[in-house]
């Protein structure tokens, strides 16, 4: 059993500092779970956009509140404290936070620790991600 305190991950290379969110990413591909889970912290009065080409992602907010943008359509949605989003489409979107928004994230694969967001916004894929997961390579879309 993998018993952790997600602020043990301060200060360490699990920690990872953006312009617009701290993450701790408590739980990686090397830790074997199938996927990775992350404490993300979205800075107050930021916008994020984001597309995961290469793997799928489901977010549950904890604290804060702020916005998720659909960008295919516009269509936007209030985030506040046991919200859930599932980018089941590897859609791209927008993260506004109106007010500093903790969420909890879960990425299949899970990431192995290094990825930062590329020009898309995605992470680059794992070796191991099955055709499935890669956006136009699966039975989805
Ligand atoms: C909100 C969101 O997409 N979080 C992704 C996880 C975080 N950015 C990370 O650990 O990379």
């Amino acid at each position: 059993m993998i018993v952790k305190d997600v602020k043990d991950c301060i200060g360490t290379e699990r920690e990872v500092v953006s312009k617009t969110w701290t993450s701790l990413r408590v739980l990686l591909e090397s830790d074997g779970m199938g996927f990775s889970l992350h404490e993300t912290t979205m800075r107050e009065g930021t916008e994020t956009p984001m597309q995961y080409l290469n793997h799928l992602e489901a977010v549950l907010c904890v604290e804060g509140e702020g916005e998720v943008e659909l960008s295919e359509t516009g269509a936007n949605y209030p985030i506040k404290p046991g919200v859930v989003y599932a980018l089941d489409r590897h859609d791209r979107h927008i993260l506004r936070a109106k007010t500093p928004l903790r969420l909890i994230c879960v990425f299949n694969p899970p990431l192995h620790g290094k990825e930062v967001h590329d020009a898309s916004g995605s992470y680059p894929p794992a070796p191991e991600t099955p055709p499935g997961i890669i956006a136009g390579k699966g039975v989805k879309k």
